[in-house]
């Protein structure tokens, strides 16, 4: 009776052993974190699909395959991602969490083969890797006229879409201003009277300040406006 004993508690222990190490090791339905030196070796297969979670665009890793603005829905791309289940899929947002969010929908949806860049853009980039500004345009062109005179721009908020190009014709009817909008590398002055024209395409979604880049008085700190890119 005692060996009998034995050996059931010794069949029963192999049994959950393996299945610990079954579920802990083998289980394909996991989320694989991967650094940056391992997604960028990872996806320098043709065979991963890539994909971008992050919203709004801030640019992306070269070779990403879908810019899933609508991450919370992955769903939603059921067309665009690969037909075969079992074909590897490396996600990444900025951070990390949204890719996270998303990666645990395409387990939901079948996908069995998922690597998620931990630490997502910002870990890349600090690994000394470069982002790529990959904005299909709309085509549209969006002007403007600008006033700029002590102490404001006028208008003072524009707003376009991502992928428009976009016409700035500012003038300075009332002292020598300047304009900064930093996140898209404008930096120019505009002495009274003059009138000048920026363009630019519209490459990253959010909203971004612009300013005068002149000492011009007693009301500069406050000549400023807002750049809204949806
Ligand atoms: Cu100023």
């Amino acid at each position: 009776m005692k060996k009998q004993n034995n050996l059931f508690f010794l069949i029963g222990g192999l049994l959950v052993v393996i299945l610990i190490f079954f579920f802990v090791f083998l289980n394909p339905n996991k989320i694989n974190s991967v650094s940056s030196d391992q997604f960028e070796q990872l996806i320098s297969s043709e065979e991963v699909y890539v994909i971008n979670a992050h919203t709004p665009y801030i640019g992306e890793i070269e070779g990403t395959d879908l810019n899933a603005y609508n991450w919370e829905n992955m769903d939603s791309y059921l067309d665009q991602l690969p037909e075969d289940k079992s074909t590897p899929i490396a996600i990444y947002c900025r951070s990390g969490r949204m890719s996270t969010i998303s990666a645990h929908q395409l387990l939901e949806l079948g996908y069995t083969n998922i690597y998620d860049l931990d630490g997502g853009m910002n870990t890349w980039q600090s690994s000394g890797r470069n982002l790529v500004q990959n904005v299909e345009e709309t085509g549209e062109i969006k002007e403007f006229d600008i006033v700029a005179n002590n102490w404001d721009f006028s208008p003072n908020k524009i707003e376009v879409n991502l992928g428009d190009q976009v016409i700035l014709n500012i003038e300075s009817v009332e002292g020598a201003h300047g304009i900064a909008l930093y996140d898209f590398e404008i930096n120019e002055f505009i002495n009274q009277g003059d009138q000048i024209t920026i363009e630019f395409i519209a490459n990253k979604q959010g909203t971004f300040s612009f300013y005068c880049n002149v000492p011009c008085g007693h009301g500069h700190s406050s000549m400023n406006g807002l750049f809204i890119v949806n």
